[in-house]
């Protein structure tokens, strides 16, 4: 790629973060997202790392602001009294439980250590980090002490929006068997994008009666009163690597990291155990207990945490197999979020088909990490292309690359800076 479209790429992606920043916290996307997300924050940090490491690091420190007494940092933070987006801080009631400020009840890929590492390695700061290391290594323990059922089983999602890919057909057992909600529903996310390329009414009423249920147990269920609880390999494999570098982070500080690597060793072994010959993918645990299954990229992706796993060859062949999910004729863009062979498989359906790029980043780290490099460089070119032909969309159509969902989406723009700093 020529030294003028990187520089393109670069000048407009930083432009995105700023347009997207209000100062206290970073929009996932101008209209769609009016809070801060979770993981979307953690990677907004990993992209200002190099350029704004000021900025980034007061990123960090407002998503911790919602963190709650118990340790959990919510999936979405609501900074701002009136927000427009369904769910909202009066349905998820959290502002008079153990939230500090309104926030959801749930959780979502605990991205920020790893984020916190990046920046530290670009920019120390011990002040900064004898400030909010505490506090991760604190939500790292909420983890294993409430969503660790099993101590040698993955770590359990009890929302699909926990898992961060919310309408993956992993869940669509467990959905089918939840009765929907018949609170009143305002679908707000329609006045910003079409039903196509959204979860469905359906998906959406199975989410709302979770959330209420999670709500009316305080949202800390004892497992067999959850009626949505799956064994998430993803989340599990981005803890992994967090609690490593959480444990690198203490390190700094002086301070023994032992507990951290006894809980990364624990889920590692935890994603070892859900390696599936068979299917040679990674393979949730569905805590409904059954066995159906789709070839999803999440059955690739703790990879990321494993990097040295036996079955790197065949994940490597996977993603780029133009039957399953590399790119084809019909589907020149890649990888998709669900293999193309698979029934689920729907090209614009959020994440149920569409690439998404901040997938890309985890593949990419994965498999650099793993020993393929012609692999990671390939993908790293193709998200870059993708993002510099299209722009900065929140996915994208494996047809034509055509831009999904929000526009001008903040995690697109950071993976672009983050791919472009450290190749
Ligand atoms: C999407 O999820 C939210 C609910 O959390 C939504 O659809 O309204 C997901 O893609 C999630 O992973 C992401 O963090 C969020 C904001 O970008 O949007």
């Amino acid at each position: 790629m020529k030294p003028g479209i990187i520089s393109a790429i670069f000048d407009e992606a930083h432009a995105t973060l700023r347009n997207n920043d209000n100062g206290v916290y970073i929009k996932p996307g101008p209209g769609q997202y009016p809070g801060q997300w979770n993981w979307d924050a953690a990677l907004a940090v990993i992209g200002l790392a190099s350029i704004d490491p000021e900025r980034a690091r007061n990123e960090v420190e407002s998503l911790l602001t919602g963190q709650w007494e118990d340790g959990m940092v919510p999936h979405i933070v609501f900074h701002d009294p009136v927000v427009d987006y369904f769910p909202g801080p009066a349905i998820w009631g959290s502002a008079q439980g153990s939230s500090p400020i309104p926030s959801s009840g749930i959780t979502q890929p605990p991205l920020l250590a790893t984020a916190v590492r990046i920046l530290h390695e670009v920019a120390p700061s011990i002040a900064f980090l004898e400030q909010v290391v505490p506090d991760l290594d604190r939500w790292h323990r909420w983890f294993h002490h409430w969503r660790r059922f099993d101590r040698h089983g993955l770590v359990a999602i009890l929302h699909p929006w926990e898992s961060g890919t919310d309408n993956s057909p992993r869940f669509d057992r467990a959905l089918r068997e939840i009765n929907g909600s018949e609170s009143p529903m305002v679908r707000r996310d329609l006045h910003h994008v079409s039903a196509e390329q959204r979860p469905s009414d359906s998906d959406y009423r199975a989410y709302l009666r979770i959330l209420e249920h999670l709500r009316d147990a305080g949202y800390r269920p004892e497992l067999d009163e959850s009626i949505f609880a799956i064994g998430d390999t993803f989340l599990t494999a981005v803890l992994a690597v967090a609690e490593r570098d959480v444990g690198y982070l203490l390190s700094e500080l002086g301070q023994a990291s032992t507990e951290a690597a006894a809980r990364e060793a624990s889920l590692r072994a935890a994603l070892e155990n859900a390696w599936d010959a068979r299917r040679a993918r990674f393979v949730d645990q569905d805590l409904g207990g059954s066995d159906e299954w789709f070839d999803t990229i999440t059955g690739i992706l703790p990879l990321y945490a494993l990097p040295r796993h036996p079955g790197s060859g065949v994940l490597a062949e996977a993603i780029a197999d133009p039957a399953s999910f590399g790119p084809s004729p019909e589907y020149p863009r890649m990888p998709t979020s669900v293999s193309k062979a698979s029934p689920a498989f729907e090209p614009r359906r959020y994440w149920r088909g569409p690439v998404w790029v901040n997938i890309n980043w985890f593949l990419i780290r994965a498999f650099q990490a793993a020993g393929y490099p012609d692999l990671a460089s390939h993908l790293r070119e193709h998200t870059l292309d993708l993002v510099g032909t299209q722009g900065f969309w929140e996915y994208y159509d494996p047809r034509n690359g055509q831009g999904l969902g929000c526009g001008q989406f903040t995690w697109s723009a950071a993976v672009a800076i983050d791919l472009i700093n450290r190749p």
